[in-house]
């Protein structure tokens, strides 16, 4: 077959060309472009050509090369490329099925909400370890050697480590704050603590505090009210009313717990608060002089108030939830009710 033939079958071969995948693109590219492809041939054989055809089937020639490269474009830009579905894997373009997500437990939920109402008036948040020294669990906050808190009966002791403990309370956190800072001192301290009970409805081994301090110069009781007032209506409505009653803390004089219009019955009377309206939701005081001292503030230049809460009280106040032993047993029955958000499933 003479080359001006050649040249004549493969224009019409390049007019034929298909190809449906990347696969066939490159056979296509090979097969006429490659180095022992067909064009690629066709200009070896173009060395062997007489000088009078030279200029024609030269000219030819490269129309031809043009002609193959616009084609294997072509057929490059029509390949389809939403990516090809297998029957034995599903359809890999189709969205993630996520089924349920995890949600925040209730008890993250009501802590994140406490933190967040202070944060909101200025409280730093602190946080500490909750194996804890004899000084800043009890010592630093005026417990007296013999205070039943101290026994074994109420208190988690470390083996061997007479002098540690689980922590009872998240005031030690506080105690290390104002050891190692000045006044002014405004910061609240979530955190698991830990108590030697037996677990029942109404108690828990373990559970988790929101306690908060002030220290400045002149920090007053009103001050301390009007702070756990606005708390309340934040946390539970405009509408609920706080009351103190006078209380005994070791680490705040005067002191005193505070109540609230009962969450179940609106102040009429039900089993919750035993017909009286108001239900016990924290202890708060002023700082008892001493404390300072312990924690190297001077008390003549000091004063300071400080409060104590349960967070699951409170979430068995916002929710309504009968039995504390609900939040741990990881039913999810109970847990799902609590999913907000993204988390909802
Ligand atoms: C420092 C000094 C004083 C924190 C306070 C209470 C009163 C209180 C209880 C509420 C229910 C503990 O979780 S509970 O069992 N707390 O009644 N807590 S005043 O007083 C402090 C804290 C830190 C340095």
């Amino acid at each position: 077959m003479s080359l001006r033939e050649r040249i004549a079958e493969l224009e019409a071969e390049l007019e034929r060309a298909e190809a449906r995948t990347a696969e066939e693109v490159e056979r296509f590219r090979v097969s006429m472009l490659g180095r022992n492809g067909a064009i690629t041939h066709l200009f070896d054989a173009f060395r062997q050509v007489g000088a009078e055809e030279k200029r024609e089937l030269g000219q030819r020639l490269n129309r031809l090369k043009r002609d193959a490269q616009a084609r294997l474009e072509k057929l490059r830009g029509g390949l389809d490329r939403t990516p090809q579905v297998r029957n034995d894997r599903g359809d890999p373009t189709r969205p993630a099925a996520t089924g349920r997500l995890g949600g925040l437990h209730p008890i993250t939920l009501v802590r994140q909400r406490i933190v967040d109402i202070f944060s909101g008036i200025g409280f730093s948040v602190s946080q500490g370890p909750e194996i804890e020294d004899d000084h800043h669990n009890f010592s630093a906050l005026n417990f007296p050697p013999d205070h039943p808190a101290r026994d074994m009966q109420d208190t988690f002791f470390v083996a061997d480590a007479k002098d540690l403990s689980l922590r009872t309370h998240t005031s030690s956190v506080q105690v290390r704050v104002m050891e190692s800072s000045k006044p002014p001192i405004r910061t609240v301290s979530p955190g698991r603590v830990y108590r030697n009970e037996a677990i029942s409805a109404r108690a828990h081994a373990m559970f988790h505090q929101v306690e908060g301090l002030y220290v400045d110069k002149d920090v007053s009781f009103a001050e301390l009210k009007g702070t756990l007032d606005h708390f309340v209506r934040t946390l539970f409505g405009p509408d609920m009313r706080i009351r103190l009653r006078p209380s005994y803390f070791p680490f705040t004089e005067p002191s005193a717990e505070v109540d609230m219009n009962c969450t179940l019955c609106g102040g009429d009377g039900c089993a919750v608060c035993k017909h009286s309206g108001w239900v016990e939701i924290m202890g708060c005081g002023l700082v008892d002089p001493t404390v300072l001292a312990n924690c190297g503030i001077d008390p003549k230049i000091h004063t300071g108030f400080a409060f104590g809460m349960g967070v699951e009280r409170i979430a068995q106040l916002l929710y309504r939830v009968p039995d504390l032993r609900l939040y741990w047993e990881n039913d999810l029955r109970f847990l799902r009710q609590f999913a907000d958000g993204p988390f909802r499933s």
